[in-house]
């Protein structure tokens, strides 16, 4: 399958890895908008957050238990938001699950930048 997150965990495509077992990967965003940056995805190829079925779910809840492990070893020490974008309107630009782990400075309260 073409899919470049696929790639990155088959390790065809480097990356600058944070936490890696069995099931999932993660590693810094090549554009990272915070100190910490870091996607986290399953090793299956899940397409989106719309892609996630009673089947799969367990990789996902995974990545959920790990999640403060791996904010803390990106380097957020002082919380951290989580962001999963699903679909055009939402920008998903990689069309395999990730979730977004950002923190390590003070984040913008809000998406649209006009309610600051
Ligand atoms: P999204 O827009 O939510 O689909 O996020 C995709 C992210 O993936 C985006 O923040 C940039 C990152 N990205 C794209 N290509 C690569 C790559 O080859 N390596 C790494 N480390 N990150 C990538």
């Amino acid at each position: 399958m073409d899919c470049l997150f696929c790639k990155i965990a088959a390790g065809e495509i480097p990356s600058t890895k944070v936490y890696e077992d069995d099931e999932i990967l993660a590693f810094r965003d090549i554009s990272p908008e915070a100190p910490c940056h870091v996607l986290v995805i399953p090793k299956i190829h899940i397409p989106s957050m719309d892609g996630i079925t009673p089947e799969n779910s367990a990789v996902v809840a995974h990545i959920f238990e790990k999640i403060p492990e791996i904010a803390k070893l990106g380097g957020a020490e002082n919380g951290y938001r989580v962001i999963s974008n699903c679909g055009p309107d939402a920008g998903q630009s990689v069309p395999h699950l990730h979730f977004h782990v950002i923190g390590g400075a003070k984040l913008p309260l809000h998406v649209f930048p006009e309610k600051e």
